[in-house]
């Protein structure tokens, strides 16, 4: 028998009794779940459909844009427009909220995305993929305009983050609160078919992901952490571990999500508030998967998704994964204090 299809698993959430997936979000999910699917057609034309390389502008962070990031944030705003569930949503590509045109009707949850992560990969053909994270809009905001702060709610109020991975196979990987499950696309009935689920992150894989070229940004604990398992040649754990680094967040975090491990993207502790990833389009939605899957994800010391957000693009460290190895760093951190 076929594995279950992602319409099937949602129509399921919905039935059950203490069922966090009223009908509205179902849709939206499906309709997320969509134009990942355009998205995927779009990365694998590759140099024949003309869309690869950069263009020549930047995004509201000064990043210059690939092609794939503007294409991508299309399809989703253009999916997910017309379909009477949202409110507004959010991009890291865009500077500001897309309000849902006057022409179409409105809902009730806000949707944030990450349209293509890891986009320096696309034009060396490595996975990337897109990441995305589901809010009620604030009750408050019905019959007015939705506004920036209605966006800026701690992570635990999520409904539902997930992404897509656009890899050797195409997958995509939800929760609703109610564990994490995986999905394959089927490319020959353009189904999306349970594959995998509920993931429970592997304790004791010894795998870190950390850009060790950025060792000068980290604090005294991360070094001691990543010192101690990676690259010494003694030591109590010399050997013991090994290191991943893709450049695309999807894929180091479904590496975890699978087989375990930590990923490290600690902030600059030069410089309070720099950090490299963004907090509501990607630390967010990864620690509501992360957290659904038995695992921790912290900014370094605190929990990420109890950090009330200030603003849209906000960026925040990151260090998820095995919760034996984020106590670990704790326990470095704790030491030093
Ligand atoms: P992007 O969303 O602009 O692609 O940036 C986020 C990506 C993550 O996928 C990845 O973990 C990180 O940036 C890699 O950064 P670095 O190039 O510093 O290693
Ligand atoms: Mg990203």
């Amino acid at each position: 028998m076929q594995p279950i299809t992602l319409t099937r698993f949602l129509i399921e959430q919905q039935r059950r009794e203490d069922s966090a997936c009223p009908s509205e979000l179902r849709l939206l999910i499906e309709t997320v779940a969509r134009a990942c699917k355009s998205v995927t057609f779009a990365i694998s034309k590759g140099a024949l459909g003309d869309v690869l390389g950069t263009l020549g502008s930047e995004n509201v962070q000064g990043e210059v844009q690939k092609k794939l990031d503007v294409i991508a944030n299309e399809i989703l705003l253009d999916a997910n427009e017309w379909g009477g569930h949202l409110a507004a949503m959010a991009s890291e590509e865009m500077e500001t909220i897309h309000r849902i045109p006057n022409r179409y009707p409105k809902g009730e949850y806000l949707l944030l995305f990450d349209p293509i992560d890891g986009s320096s990969n696309v034009d060396v053909d490595l996975s990337v993929g897109t990441i995305f994270s589901v809010l009620r809009a604030p009750e408050n905001s019905a019959g007015r305009e939705v506004t920036e702060e209605d966006f800026l709610q701690p992570g635990s109020e999520q409904v539902a983050s997930g992404y897509a991975i656009y890899g050797p196979q195409t997958l995509l990987v939800l929760t609703l609160g109610a564990g994490v499950y995986e999905f394959t696309l089927d490319r020959e009935m353009g189904a999306w078919r349970m594959t995998d689920g509920p993931l429970k992150i592997a304790s004791g894989n010894k795998e870190v992901a950390i850009n060790m070229a950025r060792r000068a940004q980290w604090s005294p604990a991360i070094r001691r952490y990543v010192d101690a398992r990676v690259g010494c040649e003694e030591g109590p754990l010399a050997g013991e571990y090994n290191m991943r680094w893709t450049g695309s967040m999807v894929a180091d975090i479904h590496r975890i999500l699978k087989r375990g491990g930590v990923f490290l993207y600690p902030s600059d502790h030069r410089k309070p508030g720099k950090a490299r990833l963004r907090l509501l389009y990607e630390a967010n939605p990864m620690s509501f998967l992360i957290e659904q899957a038995g695992g921790t994800a912290i900014d370094g010391e605190a929990r990420i998704m109890d950090a009330k957000p200030t603003g849209l693009h906000q960026r925040i460290g990151v260090v998820l994964g095995d919760p034996e190895e984020v106590a670990a760093l704790l326990e470095e951190a704790g030491q030093m204090a």
